[in-house]
């Protein structure tokens, strides 16, 4: 992370292709599996009773999670009970880049396999809308989408790319997301391909 981050703002979205570089690439893959040793990847339920096609982790305090009775962060592995392991320093670093007033307090470890998608929704089950969410992608490239704060909004679409950082912020905080599909087997960064995507937020009040 000694190199300067180029910053683009793509439809609205501060954008840093290439924030990280091959090898710190594969640093981060190394420590996700050590996470995923101890924490390992689970499919939330979502509302209509079928599993997500994404399996997610965490790092960092809280983990976000979903059952029928709904969706909410918890503070304890489903399965494990065990609180969630440290947010990886490289990870940390890519935050740090775009908001320095706090550390983050969960970074949500999303895991796109062949197929998987996740749908238009807004990330709002945390304190304070004024920090960021940073994005990191990791693996095959996955088709993001973006529209506004209403559902009903127009949306626009561009592909994110192993290495890349993107942080949510302002007006883009609210704005509805999601991943419409990757490029299945396209990077060689994980041995059974597929696509990984960090999310670091600040889940709790500062
Ligand atoms: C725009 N993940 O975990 S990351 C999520 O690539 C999520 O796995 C997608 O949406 C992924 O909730 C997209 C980029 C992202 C994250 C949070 C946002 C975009 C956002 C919050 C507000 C607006
Ligand atoms: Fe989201």
């Amino acid at each position: 992370m000694e190199h300067e981050i180029p910053v683009e703002i793509i439809h609205e979205v501060m954008v840093a292709r290439g924030a990280l570089t091959n090898a710190e690439q594969r640093a981060l893959v190394m420590d996700l599996r050590e996470i995923a040793k101890v924490a390992p990847p689970f499919s939330p339920m979502t509302g209509w009773g079928k599993p997500m096609s994404v399996k997610i982790t965490a790092a960092g305090r809280f983990c976000w999670f979903s059952d029928r009775k709904g969706y909410r962060y918890i503070e304890a592995h489903p399965q494990t009970g065990n609180p969630f392991p440290p947010i990886p320093p490289l990870a940390l670093a890519v935050w740090e880049r775009f908001e320095s007033r706090v550390p983050p307090d969960c970074c949500l470890i999303n895991y796109y396999g062949e197929g998987a998608r996740m749908g238009l929704h807004q990330d709002r089950d945390e304190a304070d809308f004024g920090f960021p969410v940073v994005s990191i992608s990791l693996g095959d490239p996955g088709l993001f989408r973006i529209g506004g704060v209403e559902r009903k909004s127009p949306t626009r679409s561009f592909w994110l790319e192993s290495g890349d950082a993107m942080a949510l912020q302002a007006e883009t905080r609210l704005a509805h997301h999601g991943i419409d599909r990757i490029k299945f087997g396209e990077s060689a960064l994980l041995p059974k391909g597929g696509r990984l995507n960090l999310t670091l937020r600040r889940v709790a009040p500062a």
